[in-house]
């Protein structure tokens, strides 16, 4: 069996033991793990259609992905040829959010433009 040295022993144990009408040793064992979780990152994936115009694609990238003039023009032509790309990686409800205002967009201009978002 593997011990810590006494020192180390009990390090992350809280005891209760002057908690009111509690005489025993109870106590809890805590995660020794520092608490530097990552939230789950999501892709949103720009879909390729034969309708959409580029034009209004390279303005949807712009508008709400940050994404400049040329990189944008690039991104929409990698969907035209490819079929998809990867146009931002974002925490959950940052790319829901992104995926509804594009999808919103496309739907009231009456274009087929699909987004989807995906666990990276
Ligand atoms: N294929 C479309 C066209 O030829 C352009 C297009 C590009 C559409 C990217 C959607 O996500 C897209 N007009």
């Amino acid at each position: 069996m593997l011990r810590y040295p006494t020192s180390q022993r009990n390090k992350h144990r809280i005891t209760l033991s002057d908690k009111p009408g509690n005489g025993s040793d109870t106590s809890i064992l805590t995660k020794t793990k520092p608490q530097t979780k990552k939230p789950p990152l999501y892709k949103v994936i720009m879909l390729n259609d034969d309708y959409t115009p580029m034009e209004f694609v390279v303005r949807v990238l712009e508008k709400y992905f940050q994404i400049g003039r040329d990189a944008a023009v690039e991104i929409m032509m990698t969907v035209h040829l490819k079929g998809a790309a990867v146009v931002g990686i974002f925490t959950y409800e940052v790319a829901e959010t992104k995926v509804a205002a594009v999808m919103d967009e496309a739907r009231r201009h009456e274009h087929p433009l699909t987004c989807r978002m995906e666990k990276e």
